[in-house]
């Protein structure tokens, strides 16, 4: 490698957790600290993939459980030669949910096991942190009623913590749980500290590849 390369730095979490507030938040914090940054979001809805995944999500249109299952993991691997390009190019990647938001929603379906979930998604580039940004049921409606998308359902939510808290149970991930319940100054205070530790750590070290 020629120079030092970025971070790949994701961040999971419930519905209402705060991603999308955190990840832009992080993505300044690294820009004001001399570090270049950028953010990405899973599923990236302006590509092809993307918008039947977009129209799937809104009920616009309906797809075999598998199928869309797949098509989430393809809309990840189409973005691949993208996200490499940048992380050569030392941009740190800061993204919006990735492969454990497919595999915990996924296989908190009905006749869904956790390693045909996990397939597909095998050899991506494995993030260096990923973030899980806990929050309780309680606290997440606090925030505002559930939407009218795919998956926004109390009961379908709790299925989906218990399969993100049995995926950071795998210690081959570097795995941080951040509490989530506190102020947005305090999340991201949390995220900021584990984030640049990350890419001061991480830049003379090859890349890896996810489950492999
Ligand atoms: N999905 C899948 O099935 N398979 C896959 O492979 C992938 C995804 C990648 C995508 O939704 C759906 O696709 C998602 C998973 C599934 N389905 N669900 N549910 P999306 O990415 O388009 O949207 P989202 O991820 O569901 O967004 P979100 O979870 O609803 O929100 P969030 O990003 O975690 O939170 P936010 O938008 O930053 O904040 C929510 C509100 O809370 C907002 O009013 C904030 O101002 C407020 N907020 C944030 N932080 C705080 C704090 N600390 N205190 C108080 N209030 C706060």
């Amino acid at each position: 490698m020629a120079g030092k390369r970025g971070a790949l730095i994701v961040l999971e979490g419930v519905d209402r957790a705060g991603k999308t507030t955190q990840c832009k938040k992080l993505v300044q914090a690294l820009q004001q600290n001399g570090r270049p940054a950028e953010m990405m979001r899973f599923p990236d809805r302006s590509t092809t993939i993307g918008q039947l995944i977009s129209s799937y999500l809104e009920k616009k249109s309906d797809l075999e459980d598998h199928t869309v299952h797949l098509l989430f993991s393809a809309n990840r691997w189409e973005l691949v030669p993208l996200m490499k390009k940048k992380l050569e190019q030392g941009i740190n990647l800061v993204v919006d949910r990735y492969a454990f938001s497919g595999v915990a929603f996924t296989s908190a379906k009905p006749g869904f096991c956790l390693d045909w979930c996990k397939n597909p998604d095998v050899g991506l580039p494995k993030p260096d942190l990923v973030m899980f940004l806990k929050l309780s049921p309680t606290e997440a409606s606090l925030r505002g009623q559930f939407g009218e998308e795919r998956y926004e359902t109390s009961v379908f939510q709790r299925a989906v913590q218990q399969k993100f808290e049995h995926l950071m149970k795998d210690a081959s991930v570097n795995w941080q749980v951040i509490d989530a319940s506190a102020s947005i100054e305090d999340v991201h205070e949390d995220i900021a500290t584990h984030s640049l530790n990350t890419v001061s750590t991480v830049e003379n070290q090859p890349l890896g590849e996810l489950w492999k």
